[in-house]
């Protein structure tokens, strides 16, 4: 049946009153999206049941792509624009006086996510999907996600975020594929059954994984792939070996929270049961499904490729190990090709704090079986160095060091592919932090920059320049990305310009709409909008910021009539729990923003904005009405980031230092359209290499930087007497591991250089336009086509077919 607003009328009412004994007039918003989200969900039920039936029956090649975060954000919206239903569904609530937009508010964020790291595996997802291509998730169903972030007192406070107390209306629960995985044998011995040596667990329990679906919908293609997400109950056959609430509660504090507090032992041992539990749920359940397809396991690598996502998913490999070898009686030389051609291995970052590495009784104790295979491979791989004469790289490669095993190790001795998420990246892990891998293991190193999707980010959230898009260059660039360039055609046309801007200021006001809500403070859409969202951590330098709005301050309290463009400084960042240094900025960054918001004197001048919670659903409010974007890490320290892609597509302008991604916008959009500044990363390896590097140099010989860092310990900033002093000595007497102070003279002149040139509506407008334009390059279809041929190698299944989800059932 085509899916027509009458069709779509006539089926909302049918469905509210069945649902709810509700009308139209009566009902809350609750009622009326989840209405409309089981109108969305019958709509692509079809085509999931589908796909998963044509991919086992043409037996396609699929990618399972493991991952301890995902971050779709809200799906209601992005469902309704890959199904094609988006302009039909909005007309037909507003025939009923539904405010769509408002319905739409009522959905809670899937976050299971903290970063980049969870969005660019939702955005993977969705691009798969989008692209035809059979690639599914797997991952956990966490109760309450990261946390939910309140400022009080200036203070990060972590409350659970209860995302799930209502339902989760996109999910599916699947019974019938949960998986047993038994954790904690005391010991393992081998018993002969069937003519084979089996291990047998004694002691320890077993744990019920069950799966929860969420289909994930590709853009009018009618591609509908599965992103399995799992919980942990006890299976009733175990119920006896759970007697107490205690023990009950432990299973479920499994699937409880994204990232237990790593600094308690126990803690740790959680996060790593976390791993071990989805890993080994997922291995298990793509077995299962390649059985019952009657394909041979021999052949596991011409139906399934998994890929590791990060590090904490590497359990995959000796899991998938112990599969072939215990329960299907394989050879450890034919399981260990099996194994190696199957897995690939994304790594995202080269912080030595983010390589995993977890002490080997920790292993032991959770499946001693685990670790009898990984000793094997480590055996293994150090008896093939030894006799291929390369013994001086046995240390620095090893898996087994130091009583601990070192997870990016394993990974990539048991994968095929290790690629970084952008060049410079890329190059650091070849030439610097895995150089002794890469002289092993060329072939297996290659590079893939991430990427965003552009549906969510331009279509769905800034509907203003998507409009003006429309209106200058045709709908094309909807389905290809790459042709927003057509843009570049209109760069000096000034009806185009205007439009422009007039779509900016529109998401300004927007945005300053809900800041006046959410902070209780009136900013102004005619100030310069600076946005800085991210993760805080001290090398993507959120303090750099802050020192520079600190020193604006200071000007104008010198001068209050100072020429200065205005601007409202936004920030949205969440602390992780036990990472102090990071939450003492955050306060820093609240007390600063109270001194100068209640300031009369310097009359708006300047804003600080902290918007609290950040998360997918705030970034899509925040980044269309984004000026300026913040992209200042040390270089050498993001691997790539993605926020900076978001925000150049919806034509906010780039501060950057050469690191990451940056440097692909920068060769993208050329170097008048961007703001570079800061040490290189020869420098800042120069640096490092030669320790030479004195903090206290720039503070005594540097009067600007003297001045503002004194404002942090002389009480002329109210409230942070402890937080103050904190950020002082970290800049001083710890030596400013991140370089700031090296940076911040270029940062003051570079942005000297923004307010001049937004003095300028037209040539600001110009630059902007040149950056919307060339954002299409940063598609994450395109990325993953790479990853689809290049590593994976999947083919698409389905090619676009726009009438795929009118077949409506
Ligand atoms: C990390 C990296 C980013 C990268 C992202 C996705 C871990 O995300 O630091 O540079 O873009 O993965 O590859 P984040 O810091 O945002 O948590």
């Amino acid at each position: 049946m085509q899916f027509t607003k009458e069709y779509f009328i006539q089926e909302f009412k049918k469905r509210l009153n069945e649902g709810y004994a509700v009308d139209i007039k009566q009902a809350s918003n609750f009622e009326l999206y989840q209405t409309l989200a089981s109108i969305v969900r019958s709509g692509y039920n079809n085509a999931w049941h589908q796909n998963i039936k044509n991919n086992a029956r043409e037996g396609n090649k699929q990618a399972y792509y493991f991952s301890i975060e995902f971050l779709p954000g809200r799906l209601l919206q992005s469902n309704l624009l890959n199904m094609g239903w988006y302009d039909t569904v909005i007309s037909g609530l507003k025939d009923l006086d539904i405010d769509f937009y408002e319905v739409t508010e009522i959905e809670k964020d899937m976050a299971l996510g903290n970063g980049g790291l969870g969005r660019l595996a939702a955005a993977f997802m969705d691009a798969l999907a989008s692209s035809g291509l059979p690639g599914n998730g797997n991952g956990i169903r966490y109760k309450y996600g990261l946390f939910k972030q309140k400022i009080v007192d200036g203070y990060q406070v972590e409350l659970p975020n209860e995302w799930l107390n209502q339902g989760n209306s996109w999910e599916v629960r699947r019974d019938s594929k949960a998986v047993d995985i038994h954790i904690n044998a005391t010991e393992v011995s081998l018993l002969e059954k069937d003519g084979h040596l089996v291990p047998v667990y004694h002691g320890g329990k077993v744990i019920r994984a069950v799966p929860y679906d969420v289909g994930v919908v590709g853009f009018q293609n009618g591609c509908v792939n599965n992103l399995r997400l799992w919980d942990a109950e006890i299976p009733e056959s175990e119920e006896v070996n759970y007697r107490t609430l205690d023990e009950r509660r432990k299973i479920e504090d499994l699937t409880s929270i994204l990232y237990p507090d790593d600094s308690t032992s126990e803690g740790r041992r959680l996060r790593l049961l976390q791993e071990y539990f989805f890993v080994s749920a997922g291995i298990q359940s793509i077995l299962k499904h390649h059985k019952k397809a009657g394909h041979n396991l021999n052949k596991l690598a011409d139906y399934v490729a998994i890929h590791i996502n990060d590090t904490h998913p590497v359990l995959c490999i000796p899991e998938l190990m112990r599969l072939l070898l215990d329960e299907e009686h394989y050879g450890w030389d034919e399981a260990w090709e099996i194994t190696t051609q199957v897995m690939s291995y994304t790594n995202h970052t080269l912080m030595a704090e983010a390589m995993e590495k977890w002490p080997i009784h920790y292993i032991q104790e959770l499946q001693p079986r685990i670790y009898q295979i990984i000793c094997e491979i480590e055996r293994r791989y150090v008896e093939s160095l030894e006799k291929r004469g390369q013994a001086e790289l046995i240390p620095s490669t090893r898996i087994i060091a130091d009583n601990q095993i070192r997870m990016v190790s394993l990974a990539i001795i048991g994968s095929h592919s290790v690629n970084g998420v952008a060049k410079l990246h890329t190059e650091l892990m070849k030439s610097q932090v895995l150089n002794d891998f890469y002289r092993l293991f060329p072939e297996r190193f290659n590079n893939k920059t991430n990427g965003i999707t552009e549906r969510r980010w331009l279509q769905i959230a800034n509907r203003e320049l998507s409009k003006v898009l429309d209106k200058t260059i045709g709908k094309t660039w909807r389905y290809a990305a790459d042709d927003l360039e057509m843009l570049l055609k209109y760069q000096d046309d000034e009806k185009v310009l205007k439009e422009i801007n007039h779509a900016k200021y529109q998401n300004k006001v927007r945005l300053a709409e809900h800041v006046k809500k959410s902070n209780g403070l009136k900013i102004s859409p005619d100030a310069i909008f600076d946005v800085q969202i991210k993760r805080l951590h001290e090398y993507k330098r959120q303090l750099l910021n802050l020192l520079r709005i600190i020193k604006l301050y200071q000007d104008l309290k010198e001068n209050p009539n100072l020429d200065i463009q205005p601007r409202v400084f936004i920030f949205g960042a969440k602390a992780a729990p036990g990472y102090h240094e990071a939450k003492v900025i955050i306060k820093c960054i609240n007390e600063v923003g109270n001194l100068i918001n209640n300031d009369q004197t310097i009359q708006d001048k300047l804003k600080v904005v902290f918007i609290e919670d950040y998360s997918v659903s705030l970034a899509e409010l925040i980044i269309p009405a984004a000026d300026v974007s913040e992209q200042i890490s040390t270089a050498t320290k993001e691997a790539s980031g993605t926020s900076n892609m978001k925000l150049m597509l919806n034509g906010a302008l780039t501060v950057a230092t050469l690191d990451g991604a940056n440097i692909e916008i920068k060769d993208q959009v050329g170097d008048d359209n961007i703001f570079i500044f800061g040490l290189t990363k020869d420098e800042v390896t120069a640096h490092n290499q030669t320790q030479d590097y004195c903090a206290w140099d720039y503070y005594n010989n540097i009067p600007v930087i003297k001045r503002v860092l004194d404002a942090l310990i002389d009480g002329s900033i109210p409230n942070i007497q402890v937080e103050g002093r904190h950020v002082f000595d970290l800049l001083t007497r710890f030596n400013d591991q991140f370089f700031v102070l090296a940076d911040f003279e270029g940062y003051l002149a570079i942005q000297e250089q923004v307010d001049q040139a937004y003095r300028k509506p037209l040539a600001w407008a110009k630059m902007s336009l040149i950056n919307i334009a060339k954002g299409g390059h940063f598609s994450a279809d395109k990325t993953v086509q790479r990853y689809a041929k290049e590593i994976w190698h999947i083919k698409p299944v389905v090619e676009k077919d726009e009438a795929k989800y009118d077949s409506y059932q």
